[in-house]
């Protein structure tokens, strides 16, 4: 049984995503950053008080690469991670850096710019980050998809990354899970990305 808590738009709409990717039943427990994730029933499932978290049958597990990979391997007929050792560690590879250069330059605008310029030459000029689609594009989307906002990127500053975000926004589970997030934020007064 897994249970995924997530805030709307935050970090944990990438495990959202990938989560309707693999067609895995899942119950999707709403808590909102800073109000619910201090919450003391919520520390005592998770004491850092950050989502996304993942209960796998009761088990906890944490961090949007961690989380990502996990169920990369735990559903390989989604096909969203590579089967081959080095294609996983180039999975790796990018998560990596878009847990830390990325989602680290998140507080500021020069920043942020910068990490997604490096972003921007990693992807090149292919379809997917790997190639193949994978739980790397879900993540990317999810960084480019609210930092493009926050820093109020013009579209031609990346095109390959918007071009991408455009490919990602058909995705069946990309629609399916961004309705679910955008009702619960239009109840909670926010405003999605
Ligand atoms: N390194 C963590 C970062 C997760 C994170 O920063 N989550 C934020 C939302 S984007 C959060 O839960 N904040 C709630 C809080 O700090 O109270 C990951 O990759 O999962």
């Amino acid at each position: 049984m897994l249970v995924l808590y997530f805030s709307p738009g935050s970090s944990s709409l990438a495990a959202h995503i990938a989560l309707n990717e693999t067609g895995a039943p899942f119950e999707a427990r709403p808590v909102l950053v800073a109000t619910g994730t201090r919450k003391p029933e919520f520390l005592a499932i998770n004491p850092e008080g950050k989502v996304p978290s993942l209960l796998i049958d009761g088990r906890l597990l944490t961090e949007v690469l961690a989380i990502l990979f996990y169920l990369g391997r735990a559903y390989p007929q989604a096909k969203l991670l590579p089967g081959d050792i080095e294609g996983e560690a180039q999975a790796l590879s990018w998560m990596s850096f878009l847990a830390s250069t990325v989602h680290g330059a998140r507080a500021d605008a020069t920043q942020g710019r910068a990490a997604f310029a490096l972003a921007a030459q990693r992807l090149g000029a292919g379809e997917w980050a790997l190639g193949d689609y994978s739980v790397v594009d879900i993540f990317l989307f999810r960084l480019f998809w609210r930092f493009a906002a926050r820093f109020q990127f013009t579209p031609d500053e990346f095109p390959n990354l918007e071009a991408h975000r455009a490919r990602m926004l058909a995705r069946p589970a990309v629609i399916k899970t961004l309705a679910v997030e955008s009702a619960i934020a239009e109840k909670a007064g926010l405003t999605l990305p």
